[in-house]
This record gives structure tokens, sequence and C-alpha cells, in this order.
């Protein structure tokens, strides 16, 4: 009997180990100050709350988190370098913004990448995403999961761009990033970097006349009150990445950084889904607020598509060959090419 009984506790134990069940002891009270750019209405602002909520359950109330919206932290460069120096925990943001800091996150900046979102969330979250996650140890930086930013359209407040040629001329913000600055340029644009928190009044005082970005963020973040035309482009997709300052992280326990991996792709998970709800209906609401949308034709949208070509090869450079060759050769295994 007492065989069975010290049987029965021993497998007890095991079970618990294999299913990695975690204890109170095994979390420390811990505040996670989790940065992001848009506002708390935003999808953004929405997963947030998500993960938020997530963190907190799984760790018994322990690891709180306080989620920062509307730049309040600062832009994603300036949260990035908190991260790194261990200032900040947690934030969501761009990738195109960390490619100054990892290269290899150029390659989500390539025009035209992606067809449609299926092709999006089997390269971000299969070997390639993950290999491109992995370059941020590096430097300071844990990425944990990709959310759906989505497929950019520009708007303006000049004219309806219908041809190449209608972006001559346009004052055009663009995000810190060299690939979109030589994108826009290659384009005809007068393409502008300038951080997203400042971007609103620099449309609301013409200091740029345009910018581009998800249907969702226009309408989240009121373009459409300093904009009147909206173009349909689609002409990149954008990722969000969920990042952890590597300087906290290496000092967490293994359950709490269990907590933070799966509140992290539950809140992708989330996010995704109602990005693309918010995005089926976003243009009728865009609409309705008294936005002029057009649409390319298709012969415009593949004159756009083969003069931005040209910038490939300078992404490939600064990825890196293999990397590039792998994400196409990937590209071309989903398309059953
Ligand atoms: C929000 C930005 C935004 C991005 C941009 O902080 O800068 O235009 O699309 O989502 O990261």
């Amino acid at each position: 009997k007492l065989f069975r009984r010290s049987l029965m506790a021993a497998l007890t134990v095991a079970a618990l180990a294999s299913t990695g069940a975690a204890f109170a002891q095994d979390f420390k009270p811990r505040l996670i100050r989790f940065g992001y750019g848009l506002n708390e209405q935003s999808n953004q602002g929405r997963a947030a709350k998500v993960f938020a909520e997530a963190v907190e359950k799984a760790s018994g109330g322990k690891m709180k988190v306080r989620a920062i919206g509307a730049a309040a932290l600062g832009p994603d460069t300036q949260m990035q370098q908190a991260l790194i120096g261990g200032a900040q925990e947690m934030m969501v943001g761009s990738t195109a913004t960390l490619v100054g800091i990892t290269a290899e996150m150029a390659l989500w900046d390539t025009p035209f990448l992606f067809n449609n979102t299926r092709e999006a969330d089997a390269v971000l979250d299969g070997p390639v995403g993950q290999k491109v996650l992995d370059k941020l140890q590096e430097k300071g930086l844990v990425g944990l999961v990709y959310w759906e930013n989505g497929f950019r359209n520009l708007t303006n407040s000049k004219r309806p761009v219908g041809k190449l040629e209608d972006l001559n001329g346009i004052k055009l913000r663009v995000m810190q990033n060299n690939v979109f600055l030589e994108s826009f340029k290659t384009l005809g644009a007068n393409a502008v970097p300038l951080p997203f928190s400042e971007l609103f009044s620099a449309m609301e005082t013409n200091t740029v006349d345009g910018q581009e970005n998800p249907y969702n963020t226009i309408l989240s973040s009121k373009f459409y009150e300093v904009q009147k035309y909206l173009s349909v482009t689609n002409h990149v997709y954008s990722p969000w990445v969920l990042l952890v300052s590597k300087k906290w992280w290496d000092g967490l326990s293994a359950a709490e950084k269990k907590v933070l991996q799966d509140a992290a792709r539950l809140s992708r998970d989330f996010e995704r889904k109602d990005t693309r709800e918010e995005a089926g209906r976003a243009l009728a609401d865009l609409k309705a607020k008294g936005m002029q949308i057009n649409e390319l034709s298709p012969a415009e949208s593949a004159r756009m598509r083969d003069k931005l070509t040209k910038v490939n090869a300078s992404i490939a450079t600064q990825v890196g060959m293999d990397l590039w060759r792998d994400t196409q050769a990937e590209l071309a295994k989903l398309r059953g090419q």
C-alpha cells in the first residue's frame, strides 16, 4: 500500500512537471510597462488589453501589465532603446522602425511580398519569421510574435492617385526606414520620414500632404479628418512585433517566460481576427466619414508593382541572400509553384 501511495505521488509529480504546471513561488511580483503607438480604441489598443489580461490571469495576478498607448512612452524607436537599456519591459510596434537595429527586419518591407493574409501568417509564423525574430537577441531584444498591422494604402489631401504620375510632387510621410524612403522616391513622391506620433499634426498643418497605412489605422487615428483621398494600393503588408527587453527577460523564471509566450500567442490570434474584421468594414466607414476612395486599375497596379521591384535588390543585400532565397522558396511552395 505504501509502495502504491509513493508511486502515485511520483506519478503526480511527473505529470505536473511534464505539463509545466506552475506554482505560486514561480512568480515574483512584476510590473510590465507595455508601450504602443496607436490609441486605446485601435486594433493595437484592443489587443494590448487582451495581452495584459491574459498575463495577469495566468500569473495569478503576480504579473501586472500596464499598457500605455498613443506613444506616451515615446515613438517606436525611443521605446526600442528603452527596452535595450532595460528601462522599459515590453512594447509592440512596427518591424519597419527596427531595421536600423536588425537589418533582417527589412524583409517585411518588400513591396507586394505577400498576396494575402494566408501567406503573411504562414511566413511570419514559420521558420523564416522565427529566424528574423531570433536576430533581435544579439541586439538586446526578444521578439515573441508578430501581430497584423496590415496591407497599406495611400491617403492624401491633394488628389486621387489613380496612376503613378499622380504621386509626383506629393509630400508623403513615410516610416523612418530606408526601404520605404527609397520605395516612395522611386514612385516619384517627395518622401519625408517622420515618427507616427507626429503624423496627424503634420497632415493637419499641411507639413505633409499624405501618408500610407492600413484602413484600420486611417480610421482609428481619425486621418479622415485631415485627408480627403484614399487610394487602394495594398503596396505592402506591415507586421507589428511584440518585443521584450532581453535584459529583463533574462531575469525571469521559466514559468514567467511561459506566461508571456502563451499570452503573446493568444493576443496574436485575437489581434489578427479583430483586425481583419475591422478592415472588412473600414472602407465603408471611411466613405461614410467623407473620404473619396479610388482603386487603381489592374494596369496601373502592375506598373506600380514593376517599378517597385527595383528596390528588391537592395533589400536582398540588406537581409542577406540566404534569407531572401528561403523566403522566395517558402512563398513559391505556398503558391503551389
Ligand atoms: C504605430 C506605427 C504604425 C505604422 C506607422 O506606432 O508608423 O505608420 O504603421 O502602426 O508603428
